[in-house]
């Protein structure tokens, strides 16, 4: 969660000082979810995700040099600098993708259940979404063909209360995400996105049931963005003090409250755990800095068209 954070942290500070092009999508605030969820899960597991996609790849194990690497342009990016950072993917991990288009990750996640149910390798496929993306046919679509096939799917809804500048209570006309599920004949839960250790423990059970069952399950997570929709969003469609009073429910901090009481956790060894990551971080940014950027003949090229 801390790698997360501080990625993101300072992805907005390098973005700030005009050295990373592009759209940027922060997922500050949501961290639980990423890492609750993909801690449970194997390298060869599958998962997609979205624009909004950097905390679920750190989480599913992604090299954060070639991360940084991909947003700053460089060719040394997981696309060679060509995909930014709604396009980071490394198949070797399972990541299938972020992805630009809302809803899109969905039917890859329900192609690669399918493949791994027919090659019977016990893998399961995550795909991570908004709410937003609930209410586009993809969602539909997706949730039927999984459940009719009876495939190993564990569908996480993100419910960060905006779908861009729309808060969720004016386009979504039911009180939950997670509900949606009784329509496709599968289960569905709810979940305090906020707490990694619920969404851990939540996930834990959800992974092996679907695992074992290849049933698929639609999960809701409820949490909230700290930023705007991207950088640079004015968000004049946000309450006063919304964001403030989300803050108080830091994912991180509750983690740090409940180490350091329940188990004890020293303060130095959180320390430890925050000097790594920083260290991690500085090699990626001066790795994706000194990095080339792809040169003029290489645009068409990994390009699939038809
Ligand atoms: C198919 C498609 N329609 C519209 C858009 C424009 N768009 C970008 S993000 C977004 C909202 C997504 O909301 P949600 O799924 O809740 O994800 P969040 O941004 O909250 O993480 C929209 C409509 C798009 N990228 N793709």
């Amino acid at each position: 969660m801390v790698k997360i954070r501080r990625f993101e942290e300072r992805v907005a500070q390098l973005f700030a000082e005009g050295l990373i092009p592009g759209f940027l999508h922060l997922y500050i605030g949501q961290e639980a979810v990423a890492a609750g969820v993909c801690a449970n899960l194997r390298k060869d597991d599958y998962i997609t995700s979205t624009h909004r996609g950097h905390g679920h790849c750190i989480a599913k194990g992604a090299d954060v040099n070639k991360m940084m690497a991909e947003l700053f342009g460089k060719r040394t990016g997981y696309c060679k600098g060509k995909g930014g950072s709604m396009h980071v993917m490394d198949v070797e991990l399972g990541i299938l993708g972020a992805n630009g288009i809302v809803g899109g990750g969905l039917p890859i996640a329900v192609g690669a259940a399918l493949s791994a149910k027919l090659k019977g390798s016990g893998q399961v496929a995550v795909s991570f979404f908004g709410e937003g993306a609930a209410g586009t046919g993809y969602f539909h679509e997706a949730l039927n063909m999984a459940a009719v096939l009876k495939l190993p799917v564990v569908f996480v809804c993100e419910s960060n209360q905006y779908a861009e500048f729309t808060p969720r209570r004016t386009h979504l006309p039911v009180d939950t995400v997670a509900e949606r599920s009784k329509a496709y004949g599968m289960e569905g839960y709810c979940v305090d996105g906020n707490n990694v250790v619920e969404v851990y423990e939540t996930f834990a059970g959800i992974v092996e049931n679907v695992r074992l069952d290849s049933r698929p399950v639609l999960v809701e997570c409820f949490t909230n963005r700290w930023s705007g929709h991207y950088e640079g969003d004015p968000q004049r469609y946000r309450g006063k003090g919304e964001s403030e009073e989300w803050q108080k429910q830091d994912p991180i901090a509750k983690l740090e409250q409940g180490l350091r009481g329940e188990y004890q956790v020293e303060p130095d060894e959180l320390q430890q755990i925050r000097n790594f990551v920083e260290s991690e971080l500085d090699a990626a940014v001066s790795f994706a800095k000194e990095s080339p950027l792809p040169r003029g003949e290489e645009t068409l090229e990994d390009v699939y068209a038809w």
